[in-house]
């Protein structure tokens, strides 16, 4: 293991996880494309499975290239260990089945990434666990919504896409008093900008389709236990479930998590600037950004994190047609979901990522059919204002309003 956990933070990425290749030196982690690993011997064999001798045996249960990787981001968020998946849904998924019966309860947040309530509310409704997803940034709306089968309380803080910011420590006190198990998806932030464990989470989950990977060419996942029993309820799932990682993408999301800390550094700075620069423009109607002084949870936001990371939503004034208008003229940043990449995104969360839900949640939520997304990336901070400024001034004078 390195000691990256004695670094600054900006040098952490650089080094977490263990030393790379200690038979030939080689300096990056190789890449064990295999799916099985030999034995020497019967007993060998025998001794690996019964985990009395440790060693690999089969890609599904362990791999050293996905392993080097569930160890450097472990290192980064805190805890006991973590387990890479093959995407931020199974990640999510494994939590549930992994840690949730028929007959329990969970309380998420309301404006999550629509898949993960879709999931709950109608796949694992099927096995009898029930679910209800409120506005946690009222921690009040947590508390009423407690029952006695209430196993689990899920946020996701910033939230997609709404941007809403919930109080880490205050959910956490809530879900420890109810016996409940207090689970964080900490994608929108990465662990240099917010790392849950330091206020109760029990497990945290990543996209790692985002920041940490960064290069918008993998979809991985991981997810974080805080205790020894609750990574071993979650392996035991996982290898079962067999929603693990390859090893070649292993390696790739190795490589993006190398640059993590200066690539959240300047797509933040470019965020914080358009977003000063957006509230003040004419063609605005509202923003969604936690390092502004407007924003609900701005205080908060500086509180549990070290920034207010690089994901601005917002709505133009005129009609959905201005905004679709304003969404087509964007030429550098490119219509597509999906964020936390080095090129800037742009995306419409209620015909898209958020589609699947019924409108009647959506609205409640606070995902308005006028919300526009931006995942802010690395670009230099004069193109992206450019192109803004070009496709607000094109929906603008194609309506008519402003
Ligand atoms: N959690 C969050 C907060 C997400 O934003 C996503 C994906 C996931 C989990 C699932 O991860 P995946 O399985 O895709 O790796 N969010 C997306 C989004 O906002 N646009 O496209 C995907």
């Amino acid at each position: 293991m390195s000691n990256a956990d004695k670094l600054n933070p900006n040098s952490r990425p650089i080094h977490a996880g263990p030393d790379p290749d200690l038979v030939n030196g080689a300096v990056s982690v190789p890449i064990y494309q295999t799916s099985t690993f030999s034995f020497d011997s019967t007993d060998q064999g025998a001794n690996r499975f019964a985990g009395s001798e440790s060693g690999y045996i089969y890609t599904r249960l362990g791999n050293p290239t996905t392993r080097a990787l569930e160890q450097a981001v472990s290192e980064l968020e805190g805890g006991y260990d973590g387990l890479a998946t093959a995407t931020g849904m199974a990640a999510i998924s494994t939590t549930f089945l992994s840690l949730l019966k028929t007959g329990d309860h969970i309380i998420g947040t309301d404006s999550v990434y629509g898949p993960t309530r879709i999931l709950m509310e109608s796949h694992l409704d099927k096995f009898g666990i029930t679910s209800d997803w409120v506005a946690t940034e009222d921690l009040d709306n947590i508390r009423k919504a407690i029952r006695p089968n209430t196993k689990m309380i899920y946020i996701e803080t910033p939230a997609n896409p709404t941007i809403k910011i919930t109080d880490l420590e205050g959910a956490g006190r809530i879900a420890h008093e109810t016996g409940a198990l207090f689970v964080v998806d900490n994608t929108f932030s990465s662990p240099m900008l917010q790392n849950p464990f330091e206020f109760g989470a029990d497990v945290i989950v990543h996209s790692m389709t985002k920041y940490l990977n960064g290069h918008t060419d993998v979809v991985a996942g991981i997810i974080l236990a805080r205790e020894a029993d609750l990574y071993a309820r979650l392996k035991k799932s996982l290898l079962i479930l067999g929603g693990t990682m390859d090893p070649h993408q292993a390696w790739l999301v190795l490589r993006g998590l190398r640059t993590l800390a200066m690539r959240v550094r300047t797509a933040q700075e470019n965020a914080e600037r358009l977003a000063t620069w957006l509230q003040a423009h004419p063609a605005i109607q509202w923003i969604s950004y936690p390092g502004l002084q407007s924003h609900p949870g701005h205080e908060l936001m500086k509180k549990q994190m070290k920034g207010p990371g690089s994901m601005i939503s917002f709505g133009v004034k005129g009609d959905l047609e201005t905004a679709k208008t304003m969404i087509n003229s964007m030429k550098l940043a490119t219509l597509a979901v999906s964020l936390g990449g080095i090129e800037t995104l742009i995306e419409h969360p209620a015909s898209m990522t958020h589609a699947g839900m019924p409108k009647n949640e959506r609205e409640e939520a606070g995902i308005t059919d006028d919300l526009i997304r931006l995942a802010v990336g690395c670009e230099d901070f004069d193109d992206l204002k450019d192109d803004l400024e070009q496709a607000l001034a094109k929906a603008n004078f194609e309506v008519g309003v402003g």
